[in-house]
């Protein structure tokens, strides 16, 4: 091996989303999931809330929206480069279009911009956004290379009414289809499912037209936060150098590992799933090839 190629470089991305102190989602896993890959994670917060918006009450809310460029513009100063740009969870309507400057200005030729169009789930918008911002958010998914969305988000995105499964195959090779054509190359869409038994992910290249699809036993119940876990061993896959498919399967037999873990401990569901006893196993998942 020469010298050069010996050199091991860390991957760094830059994590935009929100930071919710209680509940386990957005930023409070994407950080512990994305250091455990071994790469260096960045956070820019959206917004800081006591907990997620999803059944815990009065939560407390501080929006950032005035805070993103200041730190952008801090960061190249410093020279800064990111092998991913990684959003979720807006604060505020004006984010998205400060977001796909922030995109500009440290967008490479070879970095991915992955947008998971955090804004919904079961049919319905979180709380926090009103009905024109999918609209607002079509247009941050058109400057990504990968976007995430659940069926509610991608029922948004493409402009048709939300449909519950199970799904047929043509139906999702359909919606995958009309999500790429936003923009986007690469799609992976969540909350699949061709019988009820089973659910898992969709992850279609359009360059190549490949569909591949990962299940996981279904468990019962509700589980916050898992899109965002979903998100992050997705992008920790491809940064440790796994394809679009292979990361998706991680992701989605992480997200059952820790919602399994979780359902056996009869834990209260609105408090997010135990990922942090599946880490270390992540970890190794992640560095083999
Ligand atoms: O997991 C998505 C998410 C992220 N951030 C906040 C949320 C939610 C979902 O409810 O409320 C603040």
């Amino acid at each position: 091996m020469n010298k050069q190629a010996s050199v091991n470089i860390q991957k760094r991305v830059a994590a935009i989303h929100d930071i919710s102190g209680f509940g386990r989602c957005s930023l409070t896993v994407a950080l512990p999931i994305i250091s455990a890959a071994g790469i260096e994670c960045c956070v820019v917060p959206t917004a800081v809330l006591s907990t997620h918006t999803g059944g815990l009450g009065n939560f407390t809310y501080r929006d950032l929206t005035d805070d993103i460029l200041p730190i952008a513009s801090h960061w190249q100063s410093l020279g800064l480069g990111f092998d991913a740009l990684y959003s979720g969870f807006l604060g505020s309507f004006r984010q998205v279009e400060i977001l796909s400057d922030f995109f500009d200005r440290f967008r490479t030729s070879d970095n991915i911009i992955m947008v998971d169009p955090v804004m919904a789930d079961n049919g319905m918008l979180y709380k926090t956004f009103n009905s024109s911002f999918p609209h607002e958010m079509r247009k941050l998914c058109q400057k990504a290379d990968l976007i995430v969305p659940n069926m509610t988000e991608a029922a948004l995105l493409v402009d048709e009414p939300y449909h519950t499964g199970p799904y047929s195959k043509d139906y999702v090779a359909d919606t995958l289809k009309k999500l790429a054509a936003l923009g986007s190359k690469l799609v992976v869409l969540t909350g699949v499912y061709f019988d009820d038994n089973e659910l898992g992910a969709a992850a279609y290249d359009s360059n190549t037209g490949r569909i591949d699809y990962s299940f996981a036993p279904r468990v019962p119940g509700f589980y916050p936060g898992t899109g965002d876990i979903f998100g992050s061993v997705l992008l920790a896959g491809l940064l440790c150098g796994h394809d679009l498919a292979q990361s998706a399967e991680k992701a989605v037999n992480f997200v059952s590992s820790s919602i399994s873990r979780t359902h056996a401990a009869g834990s209260n569901t609105r408090f997010g799933v135990n990922f942090e006893a599946g880490l270390a196993t992540l970890a190794a998942t992640l560095k083999s090839s």
